[in-house]
């Protein structure tokens, strides 16, 4: 299961499709896509870009991508703003694998025409991949699998934001406003939350989780955007575990009473679960862990470094456990528990074979790729001091 598996979509596709819409914009066309047609009408504004690889073309609606784009909508509502595309649509040719995509306004062009490519223009795009971003009127048809922030509210406007079985109900864009208490960008009226190149840049962090396959059509996947603390803060969702990720840079992430799962990426950042059993990575950088209450754990999945020392606040040996990913603690042994030989409590290895050593004077965390060998111990985690750590707190991933 992962975000986009029930749509037959690959998140490889979405994104190919997201940096597609954006060509239509004026960004660059994905890589092995060239420019095939521009298509703009001046009369009603409608306007478009197709790209083409060989047999395969991507028809990329566009909208103003601002609030403009409201002047249109009743057009989407009665499913007429599709035919200003007919001349390019009609033009395109038959028997090619299409794509199509778009944004916002774009968007809306994009369920319409999902809705009426069984029949229309020949059933040229009865077979196309429909990929929407952002847009307020919302299809079921043809598979179309439409991606928005639930903050947005241009997105799905038009369908009184009711969830429909094509769409993603759940991302959060947590951007300061969102934080300042504008939770779904009606309180009042803003539509920060819409734009493209915000919702593609969270798309390429979607494409880096470590968690991505974990997730599934309806979580909550809130994306930090803010300068300060990112939490959900959607009503009624106080018990309901959320995925969080974090940017480059520094974040702090702190997630509610459910089961959370946060990624920091980049950056030193800070992340506190809540109540509740969750799984906090840091990621690289050297970031503030804490657990709160549940079984939570803790994992390390970057190279030990000096400068990627993470600290954990309130590791407790009954709760919670340590992951280490034996793709960068490549002598850790199998994925599984720990082996017992392999941990030591000490201020250094003291065989050959202890490749994880907890200092319980210090509290300091190490690796030793080779126990007492000739490669030196690495600390990668700061612990509370006197834990009755024991090769059972740690498990190999
Ligand atoms: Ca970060
Ligand atoms: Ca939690
Ligand atoms: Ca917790
Ligand atoms: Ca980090």
């Amino acid at each position: 299961m992962s975000l986009f598996s029930p749509f037959g979509v690959s998140l490889g596709t979405v994104r190919l499709l997201g940096q597609a819409s954006q060509t239509a914009f004026g960004g660059a066309a994905p890589a092995g896509w060239s420019l095939y047609k521009s298509f703009a009408d001046p009369a009603s504004g409608a306007s478009a870009t197709v790209l083409r690889d060989d047999d395969r073309y991507i028809v990329a609606f566009r909208g103003t991508d601002d609030a403009r784009d409201v002047a249109r909508y009743p057009s989407l509502f009665t499913g007429q703003y599709i035919h200003f595309f007919d001349s390019l649509l009609k033009s395109l040719p038959t028997g090619a694998k299409y794509y199509v995509t778009g944004a916002s306004l774009g968007g809306g062009a994009t369920n319409l025409l999902a809705d009426i490519a069984d029949t229309a223009y020949g059933g040229k795009f009865a077979n196309a991949t429909f990929v929407a971003f952002a847009s307020p009127n919302i299809s079921n048809a043809n598979q179309i699998v439409n991606i928005g922030f639930e903050n947005d509210p241009v997105y799905k406007l038009l369908e009184g934001y009711r969830n429909q079985p094509s769409s993603l109900d759940n991302l959060v864009l947590a951007t300061n406003e969102y934080m300042a208490g504008n939770y779904n960008g009606l309180h009042p009226y803003d539509d920060y939350a819409h734009g493209a190149r915000l919702g593609f840049a969270a798309f390429t962090r979607l494409s880096q989780s470590a968690y991505y396959n974990l997730m599934q059509p309806d979580s909550v996947v809130v994306f930090a955007a803010a300068t300060g603390k990112v939490q959900d803060i959607a009503p009624g969702r106080s018990l309901v575990g959320a995925f969080y990720l974090g940017s480059s840079g520094a974040d702090a992430m702190v997630g509610r009473s459910g089961n959370d799962f946060l990624e920091g990426f980049g950056g030193s950042d800070l992340l506190r679960g809540g109540a509740g059993a969750d799984r906090l990575r840091g990621g690289t950088g050297a970031d503030t862990l804490i657990g709160d209450t549940g079984r939570d754990s803790f994992v390390f999945d970057s190279r030990p470094t000096s400068t990627s020392v993470d600290i954990i606040r309130d590791f407790k040996v009954v709760d919670d456990i340590i992951h280490i990913d034996n793709a960068v603690f490549t002598q850790a042994g199998a994925n599984g528990a720990l082996a017992a030989q392999a941990f030591w409590t000490g201020a250094k290895a003291h065989d050959a074979s202890d490749r994880v050593i907890y200092d319980k004077t210090t509290g300091a965390l190490f690796y030793d790729a080779d126990g007492i060998g000739s490669t030196a111990q690495v600390k990668f985690a700061q612990l509370t001091k006197g834990l009755a750590l024991t090769h059972a707190d740690v498990l190999v991933v």
